[in-house]
């Protein structure tokens, strides 16, 4: 494994954008955009520019920047170009509903905010709510033609006003760099504030040693920007090694991203597994031509190893599916080119130690399934100001993962559940409790419960289980109005996929819902039973 030594002064903007024309590879592709490509030299300059540009707001270093931006390459020059200047860029869902930007905005006190067009509609009503934050700069104006004023700017007018020349903020290898949000089961969603040399450190354990990227590499992430497993993918990923990435703003559909391998001819291909579901069921699927990949890598929840073989055997190369945490950045175990167990999560990576514990912290027997705590130095520094939360789950050099796992004879791990209630749902956390805090508000609930059910693929989705108030029954149509009365409220993806009515909730003599008597139901009944 190589040992990573990074200087005391360090700004990790130079490895990813400066090193790259020093060394010669300026003129080389960096990112593939809506049959536009963008050189590695066009990418630092625009960052150079941004990072002017928010010097001429009056940012200041450690100030947080929050992007709420499409996949493309003003995401990669914002994100570069606030580092750069000593800023802290904070990359945000674009999937949220207001509620969560206001959170989000206030929390991280943002003082300026870049945010693509088509995602201005949704965040405007919130502007007067925002005691911190000083400016907006709209990516793509155009489109939603917003009226400029001094707080209010075009990205592209607002760059092209800027030097192209920027020097580095002297910052140090354990200054903050990027903070990302993760949600919980309960309570607002946490800052994981993560440090300069953190981004160095995935990439030189895992994505070198186990992806072996170099920058012959052509990189297609269908998970998006803001996400930790996506910011690697796509973005931190091929600028530490000058290769190129293709950026696609849309929803990643299964047939969208075969046309993007076919048009762009990737790699290295990232997905979550519910994606590789939808992809394999598309009608004649041997058809689309994937001979350019050399790897796929699945993460987000576990790959049933029925998908991974599927895959193989239909496009011949293979799956490696890998864990990793919005907290420890990118994945830290992972199965190797090589060297795949069909359903587990495959080795710990070089650079990260694993231990699977006991409620009582001990360490437990092999085969036994434990706590997963896990050690490597690209966890985050703490969450933002939430000290409790923090101690609860960053101990020293190991962090707590709220994942349990086993470990089998020949050191493979898999995945055995969460310790919490928090379900993975197509790679993205959904709280049970938030879900049910939404139905209770429909005026038909008396009673719900919301636990994780497998799909036909045994990837988990959310199901409901409801108890009507007295007189009415369970109908499609009240089925429908539900799951449309928690989309119209929360993330869209996180409706529940199922409902089923009882007639009550199983509960303890102390009147606790039996939730594993839930999850068991869920597991062994068909989805329409349980009706009165
Ligand atoms: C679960 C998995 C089984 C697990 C992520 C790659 O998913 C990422 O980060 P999040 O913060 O979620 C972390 C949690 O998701 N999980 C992730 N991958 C797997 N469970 N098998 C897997 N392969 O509960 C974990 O604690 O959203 C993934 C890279 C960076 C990431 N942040």
């Amino acid at each position: 494994a190589p040992t990573v030594t990074i200087p005391e002064q360090f700004n990790v903007a130079d490895a990813f954008l400066d090193r790259h024309l020093r060394e010669g590879r300026g003129d080389r592709v960096a990112i593939h955009y809506e049959g536009q490509h963008y050189t590695h030299a066009q990418i630092a300059e625009l960052a150079n520019r941004v990072g002017n540009g928010l010097l001429s707001l009056g940012v200041d270093l450690e100030q947080r920047i929050a992007l709420l931006l499409l996949d493309s390459p003003q995401f990669a020059a914002a994100f570069f170009g606030a580092i750069k200047m000593g800023a802290v860029p904070v990359p945000l869902n674009t999937q949220l509903r207001p509620d969560d930007y206001r959170y989000m905005l206030n929390d991280s006190r943002a003082r300026v905010l870049l945010i693509h067009a088509s995602l201005w509609q949704t965040f405007s009503p919130l502007r007067p709510e925002l005691p911190y934050l000083r400016h907006v700069v709209i990516v793509n104006d155009l489109e939603a033609s917003v009226p400029l004023d001094s707080t209010t700017h075009d990205f592209d007018d607002w760059t092209a006003h800027a030097s192209p020349q920027l020097d580095l903020a002297p910052t140090s290898k354990d200054d903050s760099a990027f903070w990302l949000y993760s949600s919980g089961s309960t309570g607002f969603p946490k800052g994981c504030v993560h440090l300069q040399h953190d981004m160095i450190y995935c990439t030189e354990y895992y994505a070198r040693s186990i992806l072996e990227i170099n920058e012959q590499d052509i990189m297609l992430s269908a998970a998006k920007l803001f996400f930790a497993y996506g910011l690697g993918n796509g973005l931190y990923f091929p600028f530490s090694v000058g290769a190129q990435a293709i950026h696609y703003p849309g929803r990643p559909l299964a047939a969208t991203m075969f046309q993007l391998i076919e048009r762009y001819c990737p790699t290295i291909f990232f997905g979550v597994p519910t994606l590789y579901a939808s992809m394999l069921s598309l009608p004649d699927v041997a058809r689309y031509n994937c001979s350019s990949l050399r790897l796929c890598v699945s993460a987000g929840e576990a790959l049933p190893a029925e998908l991974q073989q599927r895959w193989q055997a239909t496009f011949n190369v293979p799956i490696l599916d890998g864990i990793g945490s919005t907290e420890i950045l990118h994945i830290f175990i992972s199965n190797r080119p090589g060297d795949i167990r069909p359903g587990s999560s495959g080795k710990p990576v070089p650079g990260y130690r694993a231990l699977l514990v006991d409620e009582q912290g001990h360490e437990v027997a092999q085969g036994e399934t434990g706590n997963l705590l896990i050690a490597g130095d690209s966890i985050a520094a703490c969450y933002w100001n939430k000290h409790e939360k923090t101690k609860a789950t960053m101990h020293g050099y190991w962090i707590q993962t709220g994942d349990k796992y086993f470990q089998d004879s020949d050191g493979y791990f898999w995945y055995a559940g969460r310790s919490d209630d928090m379900l993975k749902v197509s790679g993205q956390w959904v709280s049970p409790v938030e879900i049910e805090n939404t139905l209770i508000a429909h005026p038909a609930v008396l009673e719900t419960a919301v636990v994780g059910a497998p799909d036909a693929q045994g990837l988990i989705k959310p199901k409901a289980f409801v108890v009507l108030k007295e007189g009415l029954t369970p109908t499609e149509e009240l089925t429908e109005e539900l799951k449309a009365f928690v989309k119209e409220r929360l993330a869209p993806f996180k409706y529940p996929r199922t409902i089923a009515f009882l007639p009550e909730l199983p509960k303890t003599a102390t009147g606790k819902i039996q939730r594993f008597r839930l999850r068991d139901t869920a597991r062994t009944l068909p989805d329409d039973s349980g009706s009165r």
